[in-house]
């Protein structure tokens, strides 16, 4: 992290418009709770906030809606954040501002402020032994976009030992995919236990090809999903993907966030059915998370 600079952030960097709200998310410092749930879906907004028992606040900018109120005395924000890595790049880079940049003074702040931060999102199960309808946390996100190379960024052991063995694996050497990996936050998983399996997710930078889904355009890489369904190391195979996790996991280590990536299989790519009510499944994980959220 660098929280050296002794200059102010210029305001083609750090954009705060005229009611001193960041550009994007369009809030200001104190319409942020520390806790924060981010959903890929804007409707999927006020699924999670009808559980609150108070609302204090509502933003809306482009993709990028805002609910911020309490669940008794824990004060939380539900912010989505539209589909993939290129828009986790802005919610977290803005979330971080919010409460670590003094936007009076354009200064990063003396002390650091760690937020929670919890996806409540959808995914495609790898695994036949996961069903549509169950929940999984990931342990890590092995990312198949390029978000994280555009910061500078280093791996522990593990991170690096799973990531050699995946790029071995999935036969990811001197391709176009250079896969990154970052760690989901080992306190907010062990909080998110019971109803949830875990395991490895990997992230794509989009549904269809990167997916290994064949519509009418041939796909680059065709052994992709066997691959990766195939995938095991330290004990943890593949159980989903999706398209936001790597790059939560990899900003918020960057940034120093805990950040947990909670999905629900909608998909199984290996059984190949499809979720018959995945509205009800999605709103039993937010409910179920909620309360776990409750007593972080
Ligand atoms: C694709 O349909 C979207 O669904 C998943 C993917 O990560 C991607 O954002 O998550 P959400 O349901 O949270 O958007
Ligand atoms: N979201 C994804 O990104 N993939 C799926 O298969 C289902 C939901």
């Amino acid at each position: 992290m660098n929280n050296s600079f002794s200059t102010p952030i210029g305001s083609s960097e750090l954009i705060i418009n005229e009611s001193g709200k960041i550009y994007h998310l369009n809030l200001a410092p104190h319409e942020i709770a520390d806790t924060v749930i981010t959903v890929g879906d804007p409707d999927r907004v006020k699924l999670v906030s009808q559980y609150f028992d108070k609302i204090e606040y509502i933003a809306q900018h482009r993709e990028f809606v805002t609910h911020t109120g309490y669940i008794g005395q824990k004060r939380i924000s539900v912010v989505s954040t539209g589909i993939g890595p290129d828009n986790i790049d802005i919610v977290f880079n803005e979330l971080d501002a919010l409460v670590n940049i003094d936007f009076e003074t354009r200064l990063p702040k003396e002390t650091h402020q760690s937020l929670s931060v919890i996806r409540l999102g959808t995914s495609g199960a790898l695994q036949a032994n996961i069903p549509v309808d169950s929940f999984v946390v990931s342990s890590f996100g092995i990312g198949l976009d390029n978000l994280l190379h555009y910061y500078q960024h280093s791996n522990n052991q593990e991170e690096a030992y799973i990531l050699s063995d995946f790029q071995t694996h999935c036969k990811l050497i001197n391709t176009p995919i250079v896969p990154y990996i970052a760690e989901g936050s080992i306190r907010l998983r062990n909080h998110f236990t019971q109803g949830y399996k875990q395991g490895i997710t990997v992230t794509c930078p989009g549904f269809y090809g990167p997916q290994g889904r064949i519509l009418r355009g041939a796909v680059a890489f065709p052994h992709l999903i066997d691959a990766l369904s195939t995938f095991d190391s330290r004990q943890q195979n593949v159980t989903n993907f999706e398209m936001e996790t790597s790059a939560i996991y990899g900003l918020g280590k960057i940034l120093g966030h805990q950040c947990l990536s909670i999905s629900t299989i909608v998909a199984n790519r290996i059984e190949k059915t499809f979720s018959k009510d995945s509205g009800a499944s999605v709103d039993k994980m937010i409910r179920q998370s909620l309360e776990l959220v409750e007593t972080l």
